[in-house]
C-alpha cells in the first residue's frame, strides 16, 4: 500500500519506541553529522522512512531539516529530501486510504464525509508549484538567540502540489451566510493531557480564494507519510504552519477561531517588519501570514575554494509570499556594489525562482551576497530583524569563498 509504512517498521525506524532503540537500529544509524553555521550547530544526518539522510532536529516527533546542498540540485525539492515539522509526538504512521475520510462540518448546509476517491472525483485536479517554509526557518542564525528549533536554512522546500481547490469542497458542502473562518485539523494529536491539538484557521475569503488547495500529491507522487499522507492543506505564499498534514477535519466557523495555535502561538508583531528591538515584546500581534522576500546562493557553497581568474556562474534561488520576484541583485564585494542577476524559468509566483550571475574571482576572500525584490517593491534588509520567536528571518545572506 503506497504511502503507508508497516507500523512496527515505522516505529522502529522513526524512533517512536524511544530514541535509544531508534539510534540502535541500523536504518536510523546516523551516517554522518553536519555542522550548521552557528553555535552548537552539530547535527546528525538520519534516514527516516521514505527519506534520505536529513538533518535531525528531534526524533520524537521527527523533525528533519533539508541539507542546504539539496537546493542546488534543482528548483523542485525532492520528496525524500523535503523537510519535516511536527508539534506533537502522536503522529500517524499508517493510514488506510480506503477507510480514510475527510470531514467537512460546521456552518455549512450539507456536512460531508469524503473518501479519498470521492475527493479526487469532486473537481478537476489542479497543480501549483509552491514553497512551503517553516516560520522558524533559519532561526538558529538569530542573535540574540531565539527559543525554538535551532534551524539553519533547510526548513523550506519547493514542490509541485496536485489536488483540488479547497473552494470546490467548501462549495459542495455549501458555506452558509455569516461564515467567518475555517479551521483545519489533522490526524496527529498531543499525547494524552499534554496540550492543545494542532489546529489552524484561515479567514473565509482566503479559504475560498481558489488557490488554497487540498493536495494528495507532491512532485507527481503520493505525499510521503511524514509530509502529510494522504492529504494536506497547501496555502500558497503562507508559512508552513497553515499547511495542515494528514488533514481530517475542516470546520466552517461563524465566529473567529480561538484555538491556541492561532490565538496564542505563531503570532508576529503588528508592524511592517514583524520585528521588535532585541529582548522586547510587541504591543500588538497578528497571526503570522505571508512569506517575506528571501534569496540564497546555492552555488558555490559557503567556504568553497575557487580558482583565481577563472569565471564561475553563481547560482541561487529567490522567493516571496506570492507577488512574484521581479529582480535579483548579486554582490561579489560584501554589498558595496551590485549587479543584476539573470532570472531563470518562471514556474509561477509561489515557486522558487532560479537566478544566476557571472563572477570572476580575484585572489583572496570574497563575500558573495544576493538580494531579491518582489513585484510590490518588498526586498530584504541588510541587517537582521529580530523577534522572540525567531520567525521570518530574511536578512541578505553572505556566502564566503576563497580564490587562489
Ligand atoms: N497535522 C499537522 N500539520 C502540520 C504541522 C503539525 O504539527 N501537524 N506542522 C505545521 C508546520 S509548523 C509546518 S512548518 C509544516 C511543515 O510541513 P512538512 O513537515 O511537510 O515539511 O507542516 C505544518 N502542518
Ligand atoms: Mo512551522
Amino acid at each position: 500500500m503506497k504511502g503507508s509504512i508497516p507500523r512496527r517498521e515505522f516505529l522502529k525506524q522513526a524512533g517512536m519506541a524511544g530514541v535509544a532503540t531508534a539510534l540502535a537500529s541500523p536504518a536510523l544509524a546516523a551516517t554522518r553529522s553536519v555542522m550548521l553555521p552557528f553555535e552548537n550547530g552539530e547535527r546528525e544526518l538520519v534516514a527516516f522512512p521514505q527519506k534520505r539522510p536529513l538533518i535531525l532536529q528531534t526524533s520524537r516527533p521527527p523533525q528533519l531539516e533539508t541539507p542546504f546542498s539539496v537546493f542546488g540540485e534543482g528548483v523542485l525539492t525532492p520528496n525524500d529530501a523535503f523537510f519535516v515539522r511536527y508539534h506533537w509526538s502522536a503522529i500517524p504512521t499508517e493510514i488506510d486510504p480506503q477507510s480514510y475520510r475527510l470531514k467537512i462540518a460546521g456552518h455549512v448546509n450539507t456536512p460531508l464525509e469524503l473518501s479519498l476517491a470521492e475527493l479526487k472525483q469532486l473537481a478537476d485536479p489542479v497543480e501549483i508549484v509552491a514553497v512551503n517554509q517553516c516560520s522558524g526557518n533559519s532561526r538558529g542564525h538569530f542573535a540574540p538567540r531565539a527559543n525554538g528549533g535551532q534551524l539553519s536554512h533547510g526548513a523550506m522546500g519547493n514542490a509541485r502540489w496536485s489536488g483540488v481547490p479547497l473552494k470546490k469542497v467548501l462549495e459542495r458542502a455549501g458555506v452558509k451566510a455569516g461564515a467567518l473562518q475555517v479551521s483545519f485539523n489533522g490526524l496527529d494529536a498531543p499525547p494524552a493531557g499534554d496540550g492543545p491539538d494542532f489546529i489552524k484557521s484561515l479567514n473565509i475569503d482566503h479559504a475560498l480564494d481558489g488557490e488554497v488547495m487540498l493536495a494528495w500529491q507532491m512532485n507527481g507522487e503520493d505525499l510521503p507519510m511524514l509530509n502529510g499522507y494522504p492529504l494536506r492543506l497547501v496555502v500558497p505564499g503562507y508559512y508552513g504552519t497553515y499547511w495542515i498534514k494528514h488533514l481530517s477535519d475542516i470546520n466552517v466557523l461563524d465566529k473567529p477561531f480561538d484555538g491556541f495555535w492561532v490565538a496564542s502561538a505563531y503570532r508576529i508583531a503588528d508592524n511592517a517588519c514583524a520585528c521588535v528591538a532585541p529582548g522586547t515584546a510587541p504591543a500588538r500581534t497578528v497571526p503570522i501570514n505571508r512569506f517575506n522576500v528571501r534569496s540564497f546562493i546555492t552555488s558555490p557553497q559557503d567556504g568553497a575554494r575557487l580558482k583565481a581568474g577563472k569565471p564561475v556562474l553563481v547560482k541561487g534561488i529567490a522567493f516571496d509570499g506570492g507577488y512574484g520576484i521581479s529582480e535579483v541583485a548579486f554582490s561579489a564585494d560584501g554589498g558595496r556594489s551590485w549587479q543584476a542577476a539573470a532570472l531563470g524559468k518562471d514556474l509561477g509566483k509561489y515557486s522558487f525562482r532560479e537566478w544566476s550571475a557571472a563572477f570572476k574571482p580575484g585572489k583572496g576572500e570574497h563575500a558573495l551576497m544576493v538580494r531579491a525584490l518582489n513585484r510590490i517593491g518588498q526586498s530584504q534588509p541588510s541587517s537582521a530583524l529580530w523577534n522572540a520567536a525567531g520567525y521570518m528571518r530574511n536578512v541578505v545572506e553572505t556566502t564566503r569563498v576563497i580564490a587562489a
